[in-house]
């Protein structure tokens, strides 16, 4: 009998910078009186984390959804926009907000992406892009997926939520595609508490965005077209600023974490999980395992139940597929004879803790209980 935990364990913990140094940096915004706009955090910041993550440019959102939503307004997507079902609804959503048609092409059963080969079959004359997710941080089939979009002349905007800091070949994910997007919300491998942002490759382009996410300003009479209000704000950069002095010792942690379950969970029955992949650099943003409940010998949602009784909350991300929703259940492309590998991977994946701050006991727990 495993002893219940006293305290929940849930699938994440924020990391948060020591509180006296996050006082100081409010200190200086007490002093400024800038609050928001563009102010002197939010211009460090971006600076910085350009730097940090090895990308040219980089515009600060108030979150990953309205990061998502502007790109697509960034590049005048229209019509139908190709995209996965496996993934958080701010995807597919962000899609919806902006009046283009979603449509659902299946996962690759490794690496849980869209499969570039599904995507090319879902083409018609009204697509005119890709959104693509690296889910788990798992990067895509980046050269396969660029020429796709190379062929058929289609943008590619990278649903980057779960890559912060992900590399291939030394090269940062995020360098691939027309644009990617970021979250930085509190649940992810970086948080600024709510935040996001788009990575884009030129000068020009960063400009427009940042027009866009400033109601379309670009001086105090100017306005070039219908922007929104989707800024980050004066305390968020400054907590962002001061998370990057962190952000590598603990995805140092958060590689111990998935190595410890690795090491446990290869010799169980029934229990996949992903490995890292050669060349890239992994940031393990979660740790999804997928249940075969025939060898296993219980289902996923058996498992993820007694979890639960443990006082552990696993998640199952991404159960129900986006395509499930009431939205979007009614278009063709969203039929489960569609979806194959995605229904099937929804049904049997759980996402374990995995922070920073996460103790060997209690992944030890974790793993007892996985083993019964
Ligand atoms: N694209 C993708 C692929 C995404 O995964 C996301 C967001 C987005 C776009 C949109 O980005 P944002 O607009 O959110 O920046 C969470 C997050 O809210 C969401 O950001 C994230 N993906 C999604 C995968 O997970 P929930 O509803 O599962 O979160 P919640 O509140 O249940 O949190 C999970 C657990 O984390 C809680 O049980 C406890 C713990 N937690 C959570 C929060 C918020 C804490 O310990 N502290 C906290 O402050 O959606």
């Amino acid at each position: 009998m495993i002893n219940k935990l006293k305290m929940p364990v849930f699938v994440t913990q924020p990391a948060l910078p020591p509180l006296e140094d996050f006082t100081e940096l409010l200190r200086e915004v007490w002093q400024n009186k800038i609050l928001t706009n563009n102010g002197p955090f939010h211009q460090r910041f971006e600076k910085e984390l350009a730097g940090y993550l090895g990308v040219k440019h980089i515009s600060l959102f108030s979150n990953g959804t309205m990061a998502l939503m502007t790109a697509l307004q960034a590049l005048k997507i229209t019509g139908e926009v190709i995209t996965t079902p496996f993934s958080f609804v701010a995807t597919t959503h962000s899609l919806w907000w902006n009046n283009i048609k979603p449509v659902f092409a299946d996962i690759d059963p490794v690496t849980l992406n869209l499969d570039p080969w599904k995507v090319e079959a879902a083409i018609t004359p009204q697509t005119t892009a890709i959104m693509p997710v690296h889910v788990y941080g798992n990067p895509c089939n980046l050269d396969e997926l660029k020429k796709i979009a190379d062929t058929y002349g289609l943008k590619i905007i990278y649903d980057a939520a779960h890559a912060f800091g992900v590399k291939v070949n030394g090269d940062s994910v995020l360098n691939f595609g027309d644009l990617s997007i970021l979250s930085f919300h509190a649940t992810k491998v970086f948080n600024t508490i709510e935040g996001g942002a788009i990575i884009c490759h030129d000068e020009k382009t960063k400009k427009r965005i940042d027009y866009l996410k400033n109601f379309g300003f670009v001086d105090e009479t100017t306005v070039i077209e219908p922007g929104i209000n989707a800024k980050m704000n004066e305390v968020q950069a400054a907590f962002g600023l001061l998370q990057l002095k962190y952000i590598d010792e603990n995805i140092i942690k958060r590689k111990a974490v998935a190595n410890l379950y690795r090491k446990h969970l290869s010799n169980i029955k029934g229990i996949r999980f992903l490995n890292d992949i050669e060349h890239v650099t992994h940031t393990y943003s979660y740790f999804p395992i997928l249940i075969d409940e025939k060898e296993y010998g219980k289902t996923r949602d058996e498992l993820y139940e007694e979890l639960k009784r443990n006082n552990i909350f696993g998640r199952r991300y991404f159960y129900p597929l986006i395509s499930q929703f009431p939205s979007y259940r009614g278009l063709s492309s969203a039929t489960p004879k569609n979806l194959p590998v995605a229904e099937q991977v929804a049904k049997k994946v759980i996402c374990l803790p995995i922070y920073p701050e996460l103790s060997v006991d209690v992944i030890e727990r974790i793993i007892k209980i996985l083993r019964k």
